[in-house]
């Protein structure tokens, strides 16, 4: 787990909470729209154990269409205020850079864009100036046809490359490396298989040399995993164990975070991943293993 400037050294893998404030989302969409709900929705991700809450004001589900810009900010700066006034450290999902800059000045420690900065040419001089920092994902085109971009010969290879494209754009235009995190875009221009061999691949995705993020909750390709004999998947919301599961492989394979909706069973995760992790590996090697955490009581 590496550490990334401008954000706390957590010793284990860190838990990203969700709150998405819009009316379409896949998988919550419209249950925290109205922003004293949305506050509400990401205290509570941190009661359960959220280390960090990411607001975003923008479905990006296979298919959708883009929100208007003055929309996205009603929707996100004032869930981004109410939620850093109470001490939260708030990561906000935009593709936008007047977004990021008005929610960082709002409060946000971190800006994620699923467009890695290729959505609006000024997002990544935008997150040079605020210094704050900042997740590149990747991505090959906005919602309406990513479908169509899921082609690739080899899609590990093709991936790292893509996001290694796009470290040396962020940092040729100023953002230190140390702040930069690098997500692979699990269902974004992807089919099930080349989510999965994107989430086998951790090593691949690490070499690149900057902590990783995976936000694989309640996607599609779990789905597929979980879908019945006649090929039926389950409903979003009944994908929180498989995430839960795959938050633990991706912790325990060295994942710097995972970004997820339900919170509490990933935090146990994380926390399982963690003791199953050699101190030495950790940032932080003094903070003991989790297995000495406390009396054993039963067993
Ligand atoms: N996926 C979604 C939204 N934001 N951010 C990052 N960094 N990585 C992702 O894979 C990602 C994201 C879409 O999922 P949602 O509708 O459940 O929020």
């Amino acid at each position: 787990m590496s550490s990334v400037e401008g954000l706390p050294d957590w010793d284990r893998c860190a838990v990203m909470g969700v709150v998405n404030v819009t009316p379409d989302s896949f998988s919550d969409g419209g249950h925290w729209f109205d922003t004293a709900a949305a506050v509400k929705r990401g205290l509570s991700l941190v009661a359960d154990g959220a280390d960090l809450v990411d607001v975003g004001g923008e479905s990006t589900r296979p298919g959708a269409s883009r929100v208007d810009e003055h929309e996205e900010l009603r929707r996100v700066i004032p869930v981004v205020r109410g939620l850093a006034a109470e001490g939260v450290l708030v990561s906000v999902d935009t593709m936008r850079a007047v977004v990021a800059r008005r929610a960082v000045e709002a409060g946000a420690v971190l800006v994620n864009d699923v467009s890695g900065g290729l959505a609006d040419p000024a997002m990544i001089p935008a997150v040079a100036a605020c210094g704050v920092p900042f997740v590149l994902m990747h991505w090959r085109g906005f919602s309406h046809d990513m479908n169509s971009r899921a082609v690739y010969g080899d899609v590990v290879a093709e991936v790292v490359s893509e996001l290694r494209d796009r470290i040396d754009a962020a940092v040729a235009a100023g953002i230190a490396p140390e702040r930069l995190v690098v997500d692979p875009g699990l269902g974004f221009a992807k089919e099930a298989r080349h989510d999965l061999g994107l989430v086998a691949a951790m090593a691949d995705l690490r070499a690149l040399g900057r902590p990783v993020l995976v936000a694989g909750s309640r996607k599609r390709f779990l789905g597929h995993v979980l879908a019945d004999a006649d090929g039926t998947p389950p409903a979003a919301h009944h994908r929180d164990a498989a995430t839960a599961a795959l938050s633990a492989i991706a912790a325990h394979q060295g994942a710097w975070a995972v970004r997820v909706h339900d919170v509490r069973a990933t935090a146990d995760a994380v926390r399982v991943a963690r003791a199953l992790t050699p101190p030495a590996s950790r940032t932080s090697p003094n903070t003991g293993t989790g297995l000495d955490a406390g009396p054993m009581l039963g067993w």
